[in-house]
């Protein structure tokens, strides 16, 4: 039989979750004070039950002197985002890290499984500075939508409760549920999209505007008053009309007139 000290044996792990929790918190908030997009909606993490781990590694024949290499979420880190987009710049602020290595991926976003199961694995080694000095320790970190985690989550309770005999007409109607996350994800990224564009349009359309006037201003500076006050009551109506392709027309004409204007005052000087 083997005889471990448990205690011992899980001390860098916990440290590792420790630090990586607060790593992922510091980025969320350090975006949020630039007010920037924060793709990290929340960040969870735990230290893999004893239990838990002999299970794992009787099903994967992990022998009990392995467990550092046979098995890798003792330590866990989940990262929760608000979209599936962001999972992707999650990923990618992880692989550019100086502070640990991926050493591979599982993409079961793309390829779900079979339970239907969906979320971002990487597994990383990370060195944790220990009293007895440096140890390199393997990590998950799995990010994954909200949606895709009330999934998981509620999967692993039911799975847990009923271990391997999951009765079957259960099995099919998650994996029915897992469709619908998969939907709702879906919905919430295409209205996402939308939001955007009309963010952008709006910013458009003000700058457009503000083209427009600065332009009428400087038909002052050429004495073009008369054209200046009938371009300001055109722009007025348009203004409350709403109508952005008269605006964009406008916007034309005043920088027309206002280079035929320069290109006079330059023939005058030469
Ligand atoms: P398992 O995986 O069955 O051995 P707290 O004191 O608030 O930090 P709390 O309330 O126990 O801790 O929550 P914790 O530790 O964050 O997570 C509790 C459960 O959430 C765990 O169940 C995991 O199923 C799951 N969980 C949270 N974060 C992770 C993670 O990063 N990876 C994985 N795999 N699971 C996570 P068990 O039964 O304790 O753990
Ligand atoms: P816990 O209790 O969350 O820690 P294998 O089981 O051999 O296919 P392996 O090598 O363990 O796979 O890695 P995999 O498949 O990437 O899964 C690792 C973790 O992903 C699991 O840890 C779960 O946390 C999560 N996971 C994978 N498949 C499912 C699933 O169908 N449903 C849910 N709810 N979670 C899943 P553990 O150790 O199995 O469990």
């Amino acid at each position: 039989m083997d005889v471990r000290d448990w205690g011992t044996f899980l001390l860098p792990y916990e440290q590792t979750v420790e630090e990586l929790k607060v790593k992922f918190k510091t980025m969320r908030s350090e975006l949020k004070k630039r007010e920037e997009y924060a793709p990290i909606e929340f960040v969870t993490g735990r230290v893999k039950r004893i239990s838990s781990i002999l299970d794992k590694a009787k099903r994967l024949n992990v022998p009990m002197d392995e467990l550092e290499t046979g098995i890798e979420d003792i330590a866990g880190i989940r990262i929760m985002c608000q979209f599936v987009e962001d999972i992707r710049r999650v990923a990618e602020y992880i692989r550019a890290r100086k502070d640990l290595t991926v050493l591979f991926e599982k993409d079961y976003i793309t390829n779900f499984k079979e339970s239907g199961y969906r979320s971002f694995h990487m597994i990383i080694e990370y060195p944790v500075q220990t009293a007895l000095g440096q140890k390199k320790v393997l990590a998950e970190i799995q990010v994954r939508t909200l949606a895709m985690n009330f999934w998981a989550t509620i999967e692993h309770s039911l799975s847990y409760k009923y271990r391997e005999s999951l009765p079957d007409d259960i099995r099919a109607r998650l994996k029915k549920a897992g469709e619908a996350a998969n939907t709702l994800d879906t919905e919430m990224s295409s209205i996402r999209e939308d939001i955007l564009e009309a963010q952008r349009k709006f910013e458009d359309d003000s700058n457009i505007t503000t083209q427009v006037l600065n332009a009428i201003h400087k038909l002052y500076f050429f004495h073009l008053v008369n054209e200046a006050i009938a371009f300001q009551s055109r722009f007025n109506v348009i203004w409350q009309n709403h109508d952005m392709d008269a605006m964009k027309v406008l916007l034309d004409e005043v920088k027309e007139l206002l280079s035929e204007a320069k290109k006079k005052v330059n023939e005058h000087e030469l």
